[in-house]
């Protein structure tokens, strides 16, 4: 059984993400809050933690240092089974489940911040970037809710969490196609309609 945790935490960035699968999991946790326009994360003692200044950063029992959203996700998903957020290792259903998390980290994310703020630079070449093109994104995110309700079907997974947490984020912000997309948007509702979800914005 995991022990008491710190996540290093502020309300408006990933760190939102790691504190609802915290909640989904059932795990005992410290919020350490960092102000950013303080500077707080760019300050000698949370660099000495995590060198790239970036929350989420969580912090285990034993001094383990895990940063990266989806990563975060993932461990709790496994070092909580009884939460039931991962599919088996080495069933199909697991492979399915990698795929999606990492999509968020090297398709979803990078695509998603070309387009939202090189608005006015040439797409980078498809073939060269690893999320071909924002469009390639969307229709790859829609064809696999299209058979939903979740990304793995019947199932909510920590992959959802993942996925649904940053087109949520996005939905805010604008971004085209995700913003309009009923299909998206039902998701994102489905997704997020969740106790966890609601605890973790609690303050
Ligand atoms: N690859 C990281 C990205 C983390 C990240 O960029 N966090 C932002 C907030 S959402 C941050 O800490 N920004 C503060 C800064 O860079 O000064 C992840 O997936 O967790």
């Amino acid at each position: 059984m995991a022990g008491q945790m710190r996540l290093y935490y502020n309300p408006k960035s990933r760190a939102a993400t790691a504190r609802w699968m915290l909640e989904e999991v059932g795990a005992r946790y410290d919020l350490v809050h960092l102000d950013f326009e303080a500077g707080e994360n760019r300050k000698p003692d949370f660099l000495a933690v995590n060198p790239m200044g970036k929350l989420p950063t969580l912090v285990l029992e034993d001094g383990t240092v895990l940063t990266e959203t989806p990563a975060i996700v993932a461990w709790l998903a496994d070092a909580f089974p009884d939460a039931g957020l991962a599919p088996p290792v080495g069933s199909p259903a697991r492979g399915r489940y990698y795929r999606w998390l990492m999509f968020n980290g090297s398709c979803l994310e990078p695509a998603a911040i070309e387009k939202l703020m090189r608005k006015d630079a040439a797409p980078l070449p498809k073939v060269s970037v690893g999320w071909g093109s924002y469009d390639d994104v969307v229709d790859t995110l829609e064809g696999a809710l299209g058979q939903g309700p979740y990304l793995l079907g019947e199932r909510f997974s920590a992959a959802d969490l993942m996925i649904g947490s940053t087109l949520a984020w996005l939905a805010m912000f604008g971004a085209p196609r995700i913003s309009e997309s009923t299909l998206i948007q039902e998701y994102v509702e489905r997704i997020t309609d969740r106790e966890a979800r609601r605890r973790a914005q609690e303050d």
